[in-house]
C-alpha cells in the first residue's frame, strides 16, 4: 500500500488517474488542486472518500508541495494549464503552473527522495505533415509551436535535468490527445457534444483537416500505472493508441451519433499557429512493458462520452454560455 500526492487530481485526466488508482487498490491518495477555472472537486464524487485527502493549494506555493511530497510514496504530476487557446490570450499562468510549479515539485522530490512521474504531451514535438509515414517516437527532436507547448517542453527539460544532475528517481511519459469524461468544455470533443446537447452548431477550426491521435483518458492512466510500476528510472515514454483521425471527421461522427445531419456545423476562425498533425509511435511501452489500450473502438468510446456528457449536464451547464462568449469574442 502506498500513499500518492496526485497534483491536478481535480482535473480532466488527474481524476481520472483517482478514480482508477482508488478503485483498483488499496493506496491513499493526497490530490493537491488550485481548482483553477478547469478544475471541479465534483471530478472526485464517487471515490472512496476515506482514502482521499483533498488540498486545495498550488504547486506554485514552494513551502505546501515541500509538506505534502515529504509525506508521499510517490508523486504523480499532472497539474498543468493545459489549453492551446488560452495561452495564445495570456501565457502568464502557464510559466507559473507548467515551468515553475514543475520546478518546486523536483525541488521537494529530490530534497526527500521521492519516486516522482511526470505526464506531459506529444505536443512537445512540434507538428507533422498529413503524409508524413513517420510518427513521433521518444528520440524525435523538441520542437513546441505554442506557449502551452512551450511550456509542457520546458518542464520535460526541467525534469530530464533533475534526473540526470541530481539522480531524482523520475520517468516521464508524452501521451497524445485524451477523450472521456470529465473533460472541461472548452476542449475540442466535449464542447462539440455540449454544443449539440445545448442546441448550437459544432465550431470547426479552419477546414478541419487537423489531425489529432485520440486516446481514451483510461487507457491513458493504465499506461502512466504499468510505467510507475516497470519503466526504466530517467526514461521517457510515449503513450498513444492508434487513434489519427482529422476535426471533419470527429465532428461529423459526433453528428452522426447524436442523431444530427453531418454537415450540421460552422466553419470558425483558425487557431493561430495550429499544429497540423500529430502521431505517436508507442512500441516501446508495447515492446518494453507489454501495455495495450482497452478502448479498440472509438466510436463506441465517443458514444459512451456522449452519454456521460448527457447525463451529466448539471456538471458542465453552469459554464457553457461563459465557455461560449469566450470562443465567439475570438470569432470561433
Ligand atoms: P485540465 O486542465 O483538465 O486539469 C488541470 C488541473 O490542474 C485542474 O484541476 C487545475 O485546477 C489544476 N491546476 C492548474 N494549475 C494548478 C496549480 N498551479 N496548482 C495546482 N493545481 C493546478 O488538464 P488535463 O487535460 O487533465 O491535463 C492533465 C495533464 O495531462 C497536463 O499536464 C497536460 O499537459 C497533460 N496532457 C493532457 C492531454 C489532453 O489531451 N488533455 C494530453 C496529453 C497530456
Ligand atoms: O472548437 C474547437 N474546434 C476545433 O476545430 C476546438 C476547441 C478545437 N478545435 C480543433 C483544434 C485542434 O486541432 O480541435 C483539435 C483539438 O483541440 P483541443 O481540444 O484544444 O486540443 P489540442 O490543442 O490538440 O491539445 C490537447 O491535446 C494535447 C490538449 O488540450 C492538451 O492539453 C494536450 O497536451
Amino acid at each position: 500500500m502506498s500513499h500518492l500526492l496526485v497534483t491536478g487530481g481535480a482535473g480532466f485526466i488527474g481524476s481520472n488517474f483517482v478514480h482508477t488508482v482508488l478503485g483498483t487498490s488499496d493506496d491513499t491518495v493526497t490530490v493537491l488542486d488550485a481548482l483553477t477555472y478547469a478544475g471541479d472537486r465534483r471530478t472526485l464524487q464517487g471515490v472512496p472518500e476515506e482514502r482521499l485527502t483533498f488540498v486545495h493549494g498550488s504547486i506554485a506555493d514552494a513551502e505546501l508541495v515541500d509538506r505534502l511530497v515529504a509525506g508521499s510514496d510517490l508523486v504523480v504530476h499532472f497539474a498543468a494549464e493545459s489549453h492551446n487557446d488560452n495561452s495564445l490570450r495570456d501565457p502568464s499562468p502557464f510559466i507559473d503552473t507548467n515551468v515553475v510549479g514543475t520546478f518546486n515539485l523536483l525541488e521537494a522530490v529530490r530534497r526527500h527522495d521521492i519516486r516522482f512521474h511526470h505526464i506531459s504531451t506529444d505536443e512537445v514535438y512540434g507538428d507533422l505533415e498529413l503524409d508524413d509515414p513517420e510518427r513521433f517516437t521518444e528520440t524525435t527532436p523538441y520542437n513546441p509551436s505554442s506557449p502551452y507547448s512551450a511550456t509542457k517542453a520546458g518542464s520535460d527539460m526541467l525534469v530530464r535535468a533533475w534526473v540526470r544532475s541530481f539522480g531524482i528517481r523520475a520517468t516521464l511519459s508524452n501521451c497524445s490527445n485524451n477523450y472521456g469524461p470529465r473533460q472541461h468544455i472548452e476542449k475540442f470533443i466535449p464542447r462539440q457534444i455540449t454544443n449539440v446537447l445545448d442546441g448550437r452548431r459544432p465550431k470547426l477550426y479552419g477546414q478541419g483537416l487537423n489531425v489529432r491521435d485520440w486516446i481514451h483518458v483510461d487507457d491513458h492512466n493504465t499506461a502512466v500505472l504499468r510505467i510507475i510500476e516497470a519503466g526504466q528510472l530517467g526514461e521517457t515514454y510515449l503513450i498513444g493508441a492508434d487513434g489519427e483521425k482529422n476535426n471533419k471527421s470527429v465532428i461529423e461522427l459526433i453528428l452522426e451519433l447524436m442523431g444530427q445531419p453531418k454537415d450540421a456545423y460552422d466553419h470558425v476562425a483558425d487557431r493561430a499557429g495550429h499544429d497540423l498533425r500529430y502521431a505517436i509511435n508507442w512500441d516501446r511501452l508495447h515492446d518494453e512493458l507489454g501495455w495495450q489500450p482497452q478502448y479498440r473502438s472509438f466510436e463506441e468510446g465517443l458514444a459512451r462520452t456522449i452519454e456521460w456528457y448527457r447525463e451529466n449536464e448539471a456538471w458542465w451547464r453552469p459554464v457553457k454560455d461563459a465557455i461560449e462568449a469566450q470562443y465567439a469574442e475570438q470569432g470561433q
